[in-house]
């Protein structure tokens, strides 16, 4: 396969110990290239890289939809009303007492809540298009700030010429913490509730059948005797609004629930996997992404400032998303219409443009919101030192990024992310999950190790990722005093160990998923992910819009260097390699990236999906 030259590779204890072999030079150049990025990277560094002010005020632009064979040129104007007031300081509000949001699947038959939430989205729909708090706008706020519709601004208001774009980095846990903050409040104040809270999408509780499946709340409510509460002395329940007109994939209604391994070109081969095959796949897949995850960059992504632009080809600063992001993705594809030609652009889930038009995305984001709480509460117990305190990013660039919301009375609100970070202190806090949240906590992945011989296998030297599971190595060194810099642990035995593929270039229109084992070169899509070498997931949502099929035609499009993001994918492997037995800082391992998706179109012999290097590094 010539994009894909293997290398077998001698393998000693100690690379040291390693003769320069014409393998041994492609690697020795790898890692030289590796250093290079990290230098380039260094000496671009802008001298003043400040907070971010994520405003909707200024330039905006239409959010771009990829063309299909009948229009070329599609585009989706999500811009938002310009402030009828100066905005105001987000100010604390006085807590008395905090509201409590609570669990979709135990309200579904709370005729009371159902009706006056689905009220309040009634009216919050029935408002006019130039009313911020209109459901139209609240979509738009969505669509515009996770869209680049407009650029990043310095906190003094001046553009700097890059696209706002709040996924990927530290900026998506407390920017959609301030989305349904807002969101919520507004839907209360349409119907004079302000202690209403939203409910959330409990999607990580295996103990509890219902919680996984697309919530009873979105969907049109059943003439049924199993809930004669509806039709009784309570009156029915009404839900049309949280149900009419959205688009969902018909195949995962309930008793659909909803798989965190998801993969769409398995769905076929996964139809009939068993409950319980799924109950363990997802408790795995949770452990993986939320309680593997000990650093604050590990689980809320990599740094955002006025230097980081995510869109350019040539650029310093990339995206990377934390474990939280990676895994809320997988419940945007369920939900959303992927790879359904009637729909080419997975709306309304399945794509950043359209999420916020489905009010499930809402209460989605609801419990991504809610395992931000938890994971900040959970024991180390994963690195060597095993008393480290997960805590949030506390870098001033991070502290004082400002974003701009609108509040239920319509006024422009600038909101620092140093107020969102506590949410008892913006008066709410979740109903406890705490035996549901225990199963995954406490999860325990399949003791199988894969065995195999480390004299035959074969790595790759070229920095591709390819249609088939394909190893690299791994240099490992022990981490140093040098590497406790930029992080918040408090001596080395805190740094948790991780394997980053720097600067992966990912099509922004294309649906990309794969899965990462460590010391597993015979891993392949059948390999099971809760198995002890595995750790991770890494998933591109395709954010412009378009089916993965319809790629096929338009091969041209992907040549544009912007249509690629550039991002950094990190993973967690303290666990793994101590569930592996290797406990030694000195042991070089194999990497297996194991592709689970088809790009139909693409081909493989593109310049997508390359990246500059692998390395090990300590956050
Ligand atoms: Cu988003």
């Amino acid at each position: 396969m010539g994009e894909r030259p293997m290398q077998k590779e001698s393998w000693g204890r100690s690379s040291a110990s390693r003769g320069v072999t014409a393998a041994g030079r492609k690697l020795l150049w790898a890692s030289f290239m590796c250093s290079i990025v990290l230098v380039l990277q260094y000496l671009a560094q802008p001298a003043s890289a400040d907070p971010v002010l994520a405003s909707s005020v200024g330039f905006c632009k239409p959010v771009r939809l990829e063309a299909t064979a009948e229009e070329r040129d599609r585009s989706v104007q999500c811009c938002l009303p310009a402030p009828r007031r100066d905005p105001k300081r987000f100010q604390l509000p006085r807590v008395h007492h905090l509201r409590v949001r609570r669990p979709a699947h135990e309200l579904a038959n709370d005729v009371e809540y159902v009706n006056k939430y689905n009220l309040a989205y009634e009216r919050m729909n029935a408002l006019p298009a130039d009313d911020p708090r209109s459901f139209l706008r609240q979509w738009h706020t969505h669509c515009s700030f996770c869209k680049e519709a407009y650029l990043q601004r310095r906190l003094n208001n001046s553009a700097t010429g890059y696209p706002l774009q709040l996924h990927y980095s530290w900026t998506f846990l407390p920017w959609h913490r301030m989305l349904i903050y807002f969101h919520e409040k507004i839907l209360g104040s349409l119907i004079d509730d302000p202690d209403f809270t939203l409910p959330f999408w409990n999607w990580d509780n295996q103990l509890d059948a219902t919680a996984g499946q697309i919530p009873q709340i979105f969907l049109p409510y059943q003439q049924s005797t199993r809930w004669p509460r509806q039709h009784g002395r309570h009156g029915k329940i009404r839900n049309t609004f949280l149900y009419e007109g959205k688009r969902r994939n018909p195949n995962h209604m309930p008793p659909k629930v909803l798989p965190l391994t998801f993969d769409a070109s398995l769905e076929k081969e996964r139809a009939n996997w068993t409950h319980d095959q799924i109950r363990h796949a997802n408790l795995g897949q949770v452990y993986e992404m939320v309680y593997n995850k000990v650093s604050a960059r590990e689980y809320m992504g990599g740094p955002y400032d006025t230097s980081s632009n995510f869109t350019e080809a040539v650029n310093v600063t990339v995206g990377e998303s934390g474990g939280s992001e990676s895994l809320h993705n997988t419940a945007h594809e369920w939900v959303g219409m992927l790879n359904n030609t009637a729909y080419p652009d997975n709306e309304d889930m399945g794509v950043f443009t359209y999420a916020g038009r489905d009010p499930i995305f809402y209460s989605h984001h609801a419990n991504v919101d809610r395992l931000w709480n938890v994971w900040k509460a959970l024991p180390d117990k994963i690195t060597p030192d095993g008393h480290r305190v997960r805590r949030d990013y506390d870098d001033y660039d991070f502290l004082e990024t400002e974003f701009t919301f609108y509040d239920e009375n319509a006024d422009m609100v600038i909101v620092k992310v140093k107020d969102t970070l506590d949410s008892r202190k913006l008066g709410y806090t979740y109903q406890p999950m705490v035996e549901a949240d225990s199963l995954w906590i406490n999860h325990k992945p399949n003791g199988t190790k894969p065995s195999y011989k480390r004299s035959d296998v074969r790595v790759s030297t070229s920095n591709a990722i390819a249609r088939h599971p394909t190893s690299f190595k791994l240099t490992r060194r022990a981490p140093t005093a040098g590497d406790l810099r930029g992080t918040q642990a408090q001596n080395v035995n805190q740094l948790s160990e991780g394997v980053v593929l720097e600067h992966v270039r990912v099509p922004e229109l294309m649906y990309v998923r794969f899965d990462v084992f460590l010391d597993s070169p015979t891993a392949t899509a059948e390999t099971d992910e809760d198995e002890s070498a595995y750790v991770g997931t890494f998933t591109h949502l395709p954010s412009g819009v378009t089916t993965v099929t319809d790629l096929g035609q338009k091969l041209v499009h992907v040549e544009d260097d912007d249509m690629y993001r550039t991002l950094n994918i990190r993973f967690s492997t303290s666990l793994a390699l101590k569930r592996l037995g290797v406990t030694d800082w000195d042991t070089d391992i194999t990497v297996t990236v194991v592709p689970r998706f088809r790009p139909h179109g693409y081909g493989w012999n593109i310049k997508a999906l390359t990246f500059a290097c692998l390395r090990q590094e300590f956050t």
